[in-house]
């Protein structure tokens, strides 16, 4: 199955951010990320076998995490891959540890995961134009409580990503 870890919003966060990405799709085009399917990711693994699942549910269940404030208040487009996204100005020091403390211990356990360097940011739409200007949006605060393991469930329309395990700051 396909897994990878994420910071999932709560339903508040989720609307904000479908807010946003109506905003943006309506400059850029492009296919809009289903509102149930918006979240950071973390660390990306990609294809696990079910028989690995428990180690790395066990690997993520050692890893602390404090609980923090994330503002995204920067909109953006990347041209390499046409894709918008909702950002943060800053990344709080809480997230960058537990990126840090999240991939050492998958490392640790040898669990393979795409080692690309975190870039915070949320998908909200693939397959955009670039818009001539970059739209002023109302900052989305995110208070960040806890992680999730989501699996990404291939569907006729698309993927569908669930969350399957969630851990706690
Ligand atoms: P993206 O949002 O920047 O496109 C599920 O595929 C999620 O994992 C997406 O949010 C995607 O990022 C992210 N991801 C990170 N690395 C990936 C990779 N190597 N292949 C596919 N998705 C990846």
């Amino acid at each position: 199955m396909r897994l990878f870890f994420a910071l999932w919003p709560d339903d508040a966060v989720r609307a904000e951010l479908a807010r946003w990405s109506r905003e943006l799709h309506a400059l850029c085009g492009g296919r809009a990320t289903h509102p149930e399917n918006l979240h950071v990711t973390l660390a990306f693994l990609g294809s696990v076998e079910e028989a690995h699942v428990a180690e790395v549910e066990r690997a993520a269940g050692g890893v602390a995490m404090q609980a923090a404030s994330l503002v995204l208040d920067r909109p953006g487009y990347w041209k390499h891959n046409r894709i918008a996204w909702a950002g943060p100005s800053l990344v709080p020091p809480e997230l960058a540890a537990l990126v840090s403390g999240l991939r050492g211990a998958l490392a640790k356990s040898r669990i393979a995961f795409d080692t690309k360097p975190f870039v915070s940011h949320v998908t909200l739409l693939r397959d955009g134009r670039e818009p001539r200007a970059i739209p002023e949006l109302a900052p989305i605060e995110w208070r960040l409580a806890g992680f999730a393991l989501v699996q990404s469930v291939t569907l006729p329309r698309g993927s569908r990503y669930e969350v399957r395990r969630s851990w706690s700051a």
